[in-house]
């Protein structure tokens, strides 16, 4: 357990009166971790080999008065539906645009629009030369499109609007390997991805990288009071999640982040990661890293793999080092196990 002088738990046991707040739940060694790495196995098609010592993730997992959980959605990886059409891999997925309101605090309700009921959308992933599917259906009550980066003809680029009620099938080949997104083009864009329609698309190379403990991190920010500004920021969503419920991993591991920045109206933040180093897969783009550091600068929409170990066991921050954003939302932390 942690020490309750630790700042940590001090912030914790600022909420731990909030009845709309759960208190950390006992792991429970369930099927969650086990369905991880059975799916990675089916996904690399490949005999048994070794896989990533991931933490069972209870499946009641906190969702802090939210209608999904972001322990949850860590590391929940959309492979969509696998056709075969002459002699192609198609991945077909399903996207429908609503609204959901999303309780980021106690105090504060906001109403999202959003993909597929959660913020951010489902992290959509393929391999490098397969064909991607994307039915979209628009029921958010105003017009909304999905465009995606990577590489697509002109027709394929999401910047029609799709208007309520309506729907529309985007179809493109997956190109190239790399962490991407995709968004609603909408304008005005600022406030259609600000109100959280918005989600990642990876695309893996045609060899699997290394196995490892995989997880999404996505930058968001609210203007909760429309005055072009943001008041609260997240990752994965709910600000302070991570915060309030440590990621945990194990001491050793090989940690895959694939991270983004999804925060509009702020130009850029930084990621950074206490007490240890990463390796810098720039764009996910190479099987290589670029160079090593503990912080990062990302614009808007740009994103990043990172790989680490965590050398020591405990409890360990990561937040983007512009304080302020830091300290409204966007902070979270790792607790190591030790593998001992
Ligand atoms: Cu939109």
């Amino acid at each position: 357990m942690s020490n309750l002088d630790s700042p940590l738990e001090r912030f914790r046991q600022r909420f731990i009166h909030n009845p709309l707040l759960h208190r950390r739940q006992l792991l429970k060694y369930g099927l969650a971790g086990l369905g991880l790495t059975t799916a990675g196995l089916a996904w690399q098609g490949l005999k048994p080999q070794p896989t990533a010592k991931i933490p069972p993730v209870a499946a009641n997992s906190p969702t802090m008065g939210n209608s999904f959980s972001p322990m949850q959605t860590l590391r929940d990886f959309d492979y969509g539906t696998v056709k075969q059409e002459n002699g192609r891999t198609v991945r077909e997925f399903k996207l429908v645009a609503g609204n959901t309101t999303l309780q980021l605090n106690t105090a504060v309700s906001f109403n999202s629009w959003n993909f597929n009921g959660r913020v951010p959308a489902p992290t959509l992933r393929a391999k490098a030369g397969e064909l991607i599917r994307v039915s979209f259906l628009n029921q958010g009550g105003h017009s909304h499109s999905v465009h995606f980066h990577g590489f697509h003809p002109a027709a394929m680029d999401g910047i029609k609007p799709i208007r309520n009620g309506r729907g529309t099938i985007y179809e493109f080949e997956a190109e190239p390997y790399g962490v991407h997104l995709y968004h609603c083009h909408v304008a005005p864009v600022t406030r259609h991805v600000g109100k959280g329609l918005y989600g990642m698309l990876i695309i893996d190379p045609p060899e699997p990288r290394p196995v490892a403990d995989e997880m999404v991190l996505l930058m968001g920010g609210y203007d909760t009071n429309d005055d072009g500004k943001n008041e609260l920021y997240a990752f994965n969503g709910v600000p302070d999640y991570y915060m309030m419920h440590p990621i945990e991993i194990y001491q050793h591991q090989l940690i895959r982040l694939y991270v983004l920045n999804m925060i509009e109206i702020d130009p850029a933040v930084t990621f950074h990661l206490h007490a240890n180093m990463f390796d810098v897969y720039p764009t996910g783009m190479s099987l290589k890293p670029s160079h090593t550091s503990d912080v990062i600068t990302m614009g808007t929409a740009e994103r990043h793999i990172l790989e680490f170990k965590f050398k020591y066991p405990g409890e360990f921050m990561f937040h983007p080092h512009q304080d302020g954003i830091a300290e409204n939302g966007c902070m979270g932390a790792f607790k190591v196990i030790s593998a001992t």
